[in-house]
């Protein structure tokens, strides 16, 4: 299989960490793509119309894209069954939709300041992406710990590569100031080799 990779995408991260926690890494090839909504140049277009990486080659089938599909797929293949079943499976896919909440929002916040020229930023709309991810992250410190203790699954690893792309981004904003069961959870998850393995650089 090949994956189209880019080593900052958090999202390309989530399924960087699940091929190191099943093993799988030997599996997949990884193709160095990276695009933007305005330069598609080195997008992985042939895979993903939408132009976004991760997107995965698989030897049967079209290309899959959007890291839930690609982490939904890649789980299955392996068995490892990271989503649960009968209700922790709602609870699981609520976890992971949300830590990728905090990631579209993180990341439209980086466009607005790289992409756009500045006489064209609107502030209100920067800091209303940025409510987003505080709401969220109250949400995850209020009512998804218990949810994210034990065994390993989907929504773990979306939190954790969530949070470490808002230190990697928006340390500034100082997430762990009010969230301290959040920070201690994720001070543990962090030091799993599989996010070492992948940390953005
Ligand atoms: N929902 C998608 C997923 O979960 O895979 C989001 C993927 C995404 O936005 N990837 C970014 C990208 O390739 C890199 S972090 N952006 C290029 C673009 O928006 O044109």
């Amino acid at each position: 299989m090949r994956l189209y990779h880019s080593p900052t995408s958090p999202y390309v991260r989530k399924v960087m960490v699940l091929l190191h926690e099943t093993g799988m890494l030997d599996q997949v090839t990884l193709v160095s793509k990276a695009g933007s909504p305005i330069d598609s140049a080195n997008a992985p277009l042939e895979a993903n119309p939408l132009g976004k990486v991760p997107a995965l080659e698989r030897p049967d089938g079209p290309a899959l894209y959007d890291s839930r599909v690609i982490c939904r797929y890649l789980d299955d293949l392996a068995g490892s069954n990271l989503y649960g079943a009968g209700p922790a499976l709602w609870d699981v896919l609520t976890i992971e939709a949300t830590a990728d909440g905090i990631l579209d929002a993180a990341l439209l916040m980086v466009y607005e300041w790289r992409l756009r020229p500045e006489e064209h930023r609107y502030d209100p709309w920067v800091e209303g992406q940025w409510a987003k991810v505080d709401r969220a992250l109250d949400t995850l410190e209020t009512r998804w710990m218990a949810e994210l203790v034990g065994p390993l699954d989907m929504g773990q690893i979306a939190v954790a590569c969530a949070l470490g792309y808002v230190d990697f981004r928006h340390d500034a904003r100082g997430w762990r100031d009010t969230r301290p069961h959040l920070a201690d959870w994720y001070g543990d998850f962090a030091k799993r080799p599989s996010m070492i393995a992948t940390q953005p650089a």
